[in-house]
């Protein structure tokens, strides 16, 4: 969870910033994933053509050099064996009967630290979560809009993708490298697919393929500012107008890490997912799912995703579906 210094983010996003808080009532922790109801399901299905399928979550604890890619000061996964085949070897080894042995291991996992949900509470200012609730709910862990009603509902619905990477004819974007909604519609005709309401929209920058290729976490660290969308009242407007319930990038935190105008950090964690109930999805590898829609030129499809359900939980990771 992340406060955020208020009287700049309250200057920067308006005193009147676009909100649906009461939109679904006083007690939702839903936020825009409302939108996704039965007729968005099936809607999505219809876009499922040739039946294949891909996984979006990264490698979860890679021990080879980079690492997984990560908000800085967050640390990867932590798993270690309690049981493997030398525990069965020695003096008080467990016994069956029948000669099983078996493996276990136990995890200590940030759980924004691998491809992720983020809970609509995980970010505020002013002391207010999405849809008013009192930032003092997230002390001891997060009794409203933590990550678990998302795990509850799950996500399904038409998925897009916009290759925001391939568009401007480069593997990754550059540190810092920013676009709106008016290039992601530009990319999106490009690429013969329209953004339509209710979309899950998916962006890739190719920011994750950047990390593996340069296996250089200095390097990557050193003046940390990842590419991304850029904050303006424009485009959380046009957020708004498409009624978008759930964006998905391939960075850590699916935005230009500071406001190049202001420096301030994240506001599009505040205006979209504070504000307006989107719920995001970071560090998702796209790159085979983008060959593949480059490949046949359909960019739309099935989309799905169930984060783990976390009772009290910041986020929780997630390995999305996609069937297209
Ligand atoms: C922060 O909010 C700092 O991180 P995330 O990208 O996980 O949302």
């Amino acid at each position: 969870m992340t406060e955020v210094d208020a009287p700049a983010m309250r200057e920067l996003l308006g005193d009147n910033a676009p909100s649906n808080w009461g939109k679904w009532g006083p007690d939702d922790e839903l936020g825009a994933l409302n939108y996704l109801d039965t007729r968005e399901v099936l809607r999505g299905v219809q876009h499922i053509k040739t039946g294949e399928t891909f996984t979006l979550q990264i490698h979860m604890g890679r021990t080879e050099s980079p690492g997984d890619p990560l908000w800085p000061g967050r640390e990867g996964i932590k798993r270690q064996n309690v049981l493997d085949e030398s525990s069965w070897d020695g003096d008080g080894a467990p016994a069956f009967p029948g000669g099983l042995h078996y493996a276990d291991d136990t995890a200590l996992v940030f759980l924004q630290g691998s491809t992720q949900y983020d809970a609509l509470g995980h970010v505020w200012y002013d002391g207010k979560l999405w849809n008013g609730y009192d930032a003092r709910s997230t002390v001891g862990g997060m009794e409203k809009a933590s990550v678990l009603p998302i795990a509850e509902k799950g996500v399904v619905g038409r998925g897009v993708l916009i290759d925001m990477a391939r568009h401007r004819g480069k593997p990754y974007l550059d540190k810092g490298e920013t676009f709106d909604h008016r290039d992601l519609e530009e990319a999106a005709a490009a690429q013969g697919v329209t953004i339509e309401p209710h979309d899950i929209l998916i962006i890739r920058t190719g920011w994750l393929k950047y990390w593996y290729e340069l296996n250089n976490p200095e390097q990557f660290y050193d003046g940390f500012c990842e590419p991304g969308l850029t904050y303006s009242p424009e485009l959380v407007e046009w957020f708004q107008d498409k009624e978008i319930p759930n964006l998905v990038t391939d960075t850590i935190a699916n935005e230009v890490t500071y406001d190049p105008q202001s420096g301030v950090a994240l506001p599009l964690h505040c205006a979209l997912m504070r504000n307006l109930g989107i719920a995001l999805t970071e560090i998702a590898w796209l790159d085979e799912l983008a060959d593949a829609c480059a490949a046949d030129g359909r960019w739309s499809f099935l989309y799905t995703a169930a984060p783990l359900k976390v009772v009290n939980g910041t986020g929780a990771p997630v390995n999305p579906l996609v069937i297209r």
